[in-house]
């Protein structure tokens, strides 16, 4: 097969046996590329490579790895428009949205260039006269990077940049719908002087290399986004091995609107919040939990609003709306519509798949009104267009209903009364709380997490990602 993106073991590139083909959602006629896919020996020989370099790496000093990310940060910047450009065509979200991540990728890089060289511990009086303690940080060892597809630029940065600024080597496994910009990443990396063995990637099925990723003891930690499903495969293997592990799994995130809060400003959250990336975020508002006395107000705006939505080909600078990533999730969106009008509530926009000039898995965003936040569509994560409106009388039940979810990571509320929105801050179930915000679009330097079934494990992103990327030693001296 002419030119197969390869893998990276041990600071080979590796072409192997067999490679797949990475498909345009918007357009299914354009195939990007293939890329190798890795056997379990390979996955082996990535993690031997690793280990084998955990030593050294971890001596490495920080000014290297400081240069290392820098120079990524850097070139990843300067490429924005290519490389937003390829994640908008494997991916499908708009190109401003791709160009977006690429950003935010670069800026996650910088940010974790300049933490390499604030790496800090403490020294404190023992409790014994004449004897002094220190608190370091150690690298954890060799991290297994497993990532979704919905944010194929950020999230592998938000995993791999701490990884390197903590000197781990990296075995990465990106979802198999994105291989693109998970080897431009590697690429950049590789070329920016990861030492052989320190970053190594590893593409093909969750089954396979994810499989064997998670059997092989040598890896010492694993940091997973994805469904709660495979985060819960994760964890018992990790435990079998007695490894760290860290999990960000789905959302069913609410957004509650009060009676006093700005129209605009809460239906601009509700549209964003539910729709963009074509509601494919695990922090998308999926759960609108409105008020009586600004209901009909605000679906009315909403639903004018989705009207107007372009939904379309991701390149296509008109385009708000990408198409859906591929058509198993298409489907399930589509069925989860189907679900929704058993149930009872009322479709009143969209749901329907639509038919563009070129074949893709468009589908118009779904609002239902008229829905019980003991629905289906209330309580299983879509992750799609798809969201709902939940009637409420008034603040307190509007959030029992926010909190009544067994996820929690993004929970929002639209209003401008100051004693509710700090109450709601206060009480909310959630990672994190958004006041007239939407739910999802989170800064790069503050801690990303959720409580409940969202997350498990330490905090990522921010100074906070040091808490998993690090063992900490405490010595004690007699002098
Ligand atoms: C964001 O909302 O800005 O998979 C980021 C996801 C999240 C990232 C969301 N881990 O959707």
């Amino acid at each position: 097969m002419a030119d197969v993106k390869p893998n990276l073991i041990g600071g080979q590139w590796q072409a192997g046996e067999h490679a797949s083909a990475n498909i345009n959602p918007s357009d299914t006629d354009d195939v990007i590329g293939h890329y190798a896919t890795a056997t379990t020996d390979d996955v082996e020989a990535a993690i031997a490579a690793a280990s084998a370099a955990a030593h050294d790496w971890a001596r490495s000093g920080i000014q290297v790895r400081h240069d290392i990310l820098r120079t990524a940060s850097d070139e990843i910047m300067a490429r924005r428009e290519d490389i937003g450009r390829l994640l908008s065509r494997e991916e499908g979200k708009t190109l401003a949205e791709g160009i977006g991540e690429t950003v935010r990728a670069a800026q996650i890089f910088n940010f974790f260039a300049g933490e390499t060289l604030r790496l800090a511990g403490e020294k404190l009086p023992s409790v014994r006269a004449g004897v002094d303690v220190e608190i370091t940080r150690e690298p954890v060892g060799v991290v297994g990077i497993i990532t979704p597809w919905n944010f194929p630029v950020a999230i592998p940065a938000w995993k791999i940049a701490p990884a390197i600024c903590y000197a781990n080597p990296v075995v990465f496994k990106p979802a198999e719908l994105v291989p693109g910009c998970a080897w431009a990443i590697v690429d950049i990396l590789h070329r920016a002087g990861m030492p052989a063995g320190t970053i190594n990637l590893v593409n093909g099925p969750g089954s396979v290399v994810g499989q064997a990723m998670l059997d092989d003891a040598r890896v010492k930690a694993v940091t997973f986004t994805g469904s709660q499903a495979t985060g819960e495969r994760v964890a018992q293997a990790s435990v079998r091995h007695m490894r760290k592990f860290q999990l960000e799994m789905g959302g069913k995130n609410p957004l509650v609107v009060l009676d006093d809060a700005d129209l605009d400003v809460a239906v601009d959250c509700a549209v964003q919040g539910a729709f963009f990336s074509t509601g494919q975020r695990c922090t998308a508002s999926s759960r609108l939990v409105v008020t009586e006395g600004i209901h009909s107000r605000f679906v009315e705006a909403c639903v004018s609003k989705i009207r107007e939505l372009n939904v379309g080909d991701a390149l296509d600078s008109r385009t708000q709306i990408g198409p859906v990533v591929d058509e198993v999730q298409l489907q399930q969106d589509l069925d989860y519509v189907e679900i929704g009008r058993r149930e009872g509530a009322t479709l009143r926009a969209g749901g329907e798949r639509l038919a563009r000039e070129k074949n893709g898995y468009y589908m118009q965003p779904a609002l239902f009104t008229d829905t019980h936040n003991d629905m289906r569509i209330n309580t299983e994560e879509v992750f799609g267009p798809v969201a709902s409106v939940i009637r409420v009388r008034d603040y307190e039940e509007a959030l029992h209903v926010a909190n009544d979810t067994t996820f929690g990571l993004s929970s929002g509320i639209c209003t401008q009364s100051l004693k509710h929105a700090t109450h709601f801050k206060r009480n909310a179930q959630a990672g994190m709380v958004m006041v007239n915000l939407p739910t999802a679009g989170v800064d790069y330097h503050v801690p990303f997490g959720g409580a409940k079934g969202s997350s498990y494990g330490p905090r990522e992103q921010g100074r906070y990602a040091a808490e998993f990327h690090t063992t900490v030693k405490t010595a004690y001296t007699s002098a």
